[in-house]
């Protein structure tokens, strides 16, 4: 027997204030709050149905079958709030361009969450769902809404969870990801964070930090003033990669043309042009400005780099159901 088969779509979402550290692994509990801008462009579709003549779960992604224990080990916690005993059969297709090497954690456990949920026939309210994709990478918490999410890092897993400051935003801004290299991360961000709480002298000074960063952006955010927004966003970025390096062993992300085009932000800004930068677990560069100047902003990166290595991409949505 099948379940019905529902199809979620979830938008990746980028941090302006990045978590960065765990006090709980296994319930993906943050040290710090965080918050993020969820972009229209990227995005995952996934499909889920239950099959009792399974004998475990089934992965596919971008139609090529996948090792399963990662999404089992979710799929055991939805089985679990379900009652249910059944294996399932998913399918996901990842919407970022191939080159972009952005595709994210993020946006897939958000659709599996939402997928996943309803086919097991949970009626999950959104902070619910929101906790759940938690579970699978904690970034996705913040995939289930779109626009300005807000991540409050809570203490245990009732009071984790992500929500909206501004769903559908009329702020006339976009994010230009600047592909730098496709090539799986050095560390992961788990590894990586990981490492950074263990070891970094300076991880008490970054919880304080991100504190007042994380009130001071939803200040800016609130006035529209997209200059402080920026330099609240490129400064905590910047923290967090000070974390790598001071780390034991120490790590970076960034590769050469990744702070060239730091380099190039900051000529922009010398020139009167209001951009800022922020950069994730790997070498890849995201520019936030007014959709206005990013004609202006990719007339200059296309001298260095190709098309393909420059994406643009606005506010979207938080996650919800469609109809294959
Ligand atoms: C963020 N990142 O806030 C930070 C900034 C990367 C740099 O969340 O271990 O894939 O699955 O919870 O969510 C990437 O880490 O990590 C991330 P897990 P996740 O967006």
């Amino acid at each position: 027997m099948l379940s019905k088969a529902f199809t979620a779509r979830a938008h990746t979402n980028i941090a302006l204030i990045k978590y960065w550290g765990k006090k709980d692994q296994e319930l993906i509990l943050p040290m710090n709050s965080s918050l993020s801008l969820t972009l229209d462009h990227f995005y995952t579709d996934t499909e889920v149905y239950f099959d009792q003549a399974l004998k475990q779960d089934v992965f596919y992604l971008n139609e090529e079958k996948q090792n399963v224990s990662k999404v089992t080990q979710f799929m055991n916690i939805v089985r679990r709030q379900a009652g249910l005993k059944v294996f399932a059969h998913i399918s996901s297709t990842n919407h970022v361009p191939t080159m972009a090497g952005l595709a994210s954690s993020a946006s897939a456990y958000a659709a599996l969450a939402m997928a996943a949920s309803q086919a097991a026939g949970l009626q999950l309210s959104r902070r619910d769902l929101s906790r759940l994709a938690r579970r699978g990478s904690g970034s996705a918490c913040r995939s289930i809404y779109g626009g300005f999410v807000e991540w409050q890092r809570g203490h245990d897993d009732q009071s984790s969870f992500a929500s909206p400051i501004e769903e559908n935003t009329n702020w006339n801004i976009c994010m230009i990801a600047v592909v730098i290299d496709k090539a799986r991360k050095k560390i992961s961000s788990r590894l990586g964070m990981q490492r950074v709480v263990e070891t970094s002298p300076f991880y008490t000074a970054w919880m304080k930090s991100t504190e007042r960063d994380l009130a001071a952006i939803k200040e800016a955010i609130k006035k529209r003033d997209l200059k402080k927004v920026g330099t609240i966003a490129e400064e905590n970025a910047m923290k967090m990669h000070a974390l790598n390096m001071s780390a034991h062993p120490h790590f970076s992300y960034f590769e050469p043309a990744s702070i060239a085009v730091m380099h190039l932000v900051e000529l922009l800004r010398s020139e009167g042009i209001c951009c800022y930068y922020t950069l994730d677990a790997g070498p890849n560069v995201k520019i936030l400005c007014s959709v206005e100047d990013s004609t202006r902003i990719l007339d200059r990166l296309a001298a260095r780099f190709d098309k393909e290595q420059l994406l643009v991409a606005r506010p979207g949505p938080g996650v919800h159901l469609i109809n294959k």
